[in-house]
């Protein structure tokens, strides 16, 4: 890592990267699985991977026609996660959340992913964090930074899952090393993530049934609608959902060595309540005020409407 041109070791751990790789490849290696996964309904009501969208992820180049090469790097929020699972707060937020000063992550590193490609004095170059129609996790895995646990997230032997993929998506080669070795999948006869799940979202191996999981019904559906079965086991939990990581034996090792000074999020602050007196501040408050108050951060995304349906269902159990 440190070697990639002018960016140091220290100068990508103060972007808060841990791993990065380089891949001429815009074919995805599992798109097959994807299909499938679409074709049985496992998608449920996030239709971005069921519509024309779909076939744009069998290459690269259907979203930068230009493609050459991509840079891939792995955003840790290791330390955020630490830091939460030693306080006791009221309500859980994922920790991505508030991992990144607090700002939605969509801007956080695209704005790390601009200034690496300035400092690479690159021209012709596009971005891939998240929203894209890109298989993100199989863009890391064929490049060499991880493989797909049971849970379905790309893991890292040395960095375990605690991290988003960013990836600059570039017009030229660069001279840099671009064979990798696919990361052996290292889960062996473990089930951890499988028991754990409340909502058993993780129907098989590396296969999840996105209708069913927390991190869907708290994050993706913005209208009140009931609650997978099992939401109700974990009575903190009100954005995202972190259980099937924190129970994986590769995160015991970067949690533990994880640095804690990460200042606390501003506006977490609101979260400091009770149930009622949440649930009240958002009844009190107009569409425009929530979006206003969280304006820039991820809890942007659910609206009023979609945070007050997840304080809500707190409330039926
Ligand atoms: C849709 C989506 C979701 C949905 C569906 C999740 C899912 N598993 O697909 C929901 C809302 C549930 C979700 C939740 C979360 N998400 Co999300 N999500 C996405 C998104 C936008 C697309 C994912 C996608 O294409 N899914 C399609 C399915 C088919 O993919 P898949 O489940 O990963 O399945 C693959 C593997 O299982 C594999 N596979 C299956 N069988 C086999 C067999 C073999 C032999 C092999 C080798 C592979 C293999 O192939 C499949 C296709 O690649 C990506 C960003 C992006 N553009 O890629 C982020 C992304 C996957 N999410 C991310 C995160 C952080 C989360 C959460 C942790 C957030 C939270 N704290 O609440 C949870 C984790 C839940 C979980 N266990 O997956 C990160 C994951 C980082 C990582 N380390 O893996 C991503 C990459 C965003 C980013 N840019 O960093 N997410
Ligand atoms: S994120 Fe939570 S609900 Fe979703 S699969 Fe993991 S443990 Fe289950
Ligand atoms: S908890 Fe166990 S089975 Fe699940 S992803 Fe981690 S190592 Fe694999």
């Amino acid at each position: 890592m440190d070697q990639l041109l002018s960016l140091s070791k220290e100068r990508l751990s103060n972007l808060q990267i841990v791993d990065w790789s380089y891949t001429e490849s815009d074919i995805p290696l599992t798109f097959e699985q994807y299909d499938q996964w679409v074709e049985n309904k496992l998608n449920g009501k996030l239709t971005y991977l069921s519509d024309e969208r779909k076939e744009k992820r069998k290459s690269l180049k259907s979203i930068f026609a230009e493609f050459e090469s991509a840079l891939v790097f792995l955003f840790d929020y290791t330390p955020e996660r630490k830091r939460l699972l030693e306080q006791s707060n009221n309500y859980q937020l994922a920790s991505y959340v508030t991992g990144f000063e607090g700002i939605d992550y969509h801007y956080w590193i695209k704005d790390k992913l601009d200034f690496i490609a300035k400092e690479l004095a690159l021209e012709n170059y596009t971005f891939s964090i998240d929203a894209q129609p890109v298989l993100e996790r199989d863009l890391a895995y064929r490049a060499g930074l991880g493989w797909f646990g049971k849970n379905s997230m790309l893991i890292s032997k040395k960095h375990g899952s605690f991290f988003l993929i960013g990836s600059l998506l570039i017009s030229k080669k660069l001279d840099l090393p671009k064979e990798h070795d696919i990361e052996t999948d290292h889960c062996g006869n473990c089930t951890r993530c499988i028991d754990a799940c409340p909502t058993n979202a993780i129907i098989d191996n590396k296969v999840l049934d996105a209708s069913r999981c927390i991190s869907t019904f708290t994050i993706e559906e913005f209208k009140p609608t009931p609650a997978p079965q099992g939401f109700e086991k974990v009575e903190s939990i009100i954005f995202g959902c972190d259980i099937c990581q924190d129970v994986c034996p590769w995160n015991n090792k970067p949690l533990q060595k994880a640095d804690i000074s990460h200042d606390e999020v501003e506006w977490m602050q609101f979260f400091n309540d009770d149930l009622e007196n949440l649930i009240q501040k958002l009844n009190l408050m107009s569409n425009r005020e929530y979006k206003r108050k969280f304006k820039g951060t991820p809890l942007e995304r659910t609206g009023r409407v979609g945070m007050l349906k997840n304080l809500q269902a707190k409330l039926k159990l």
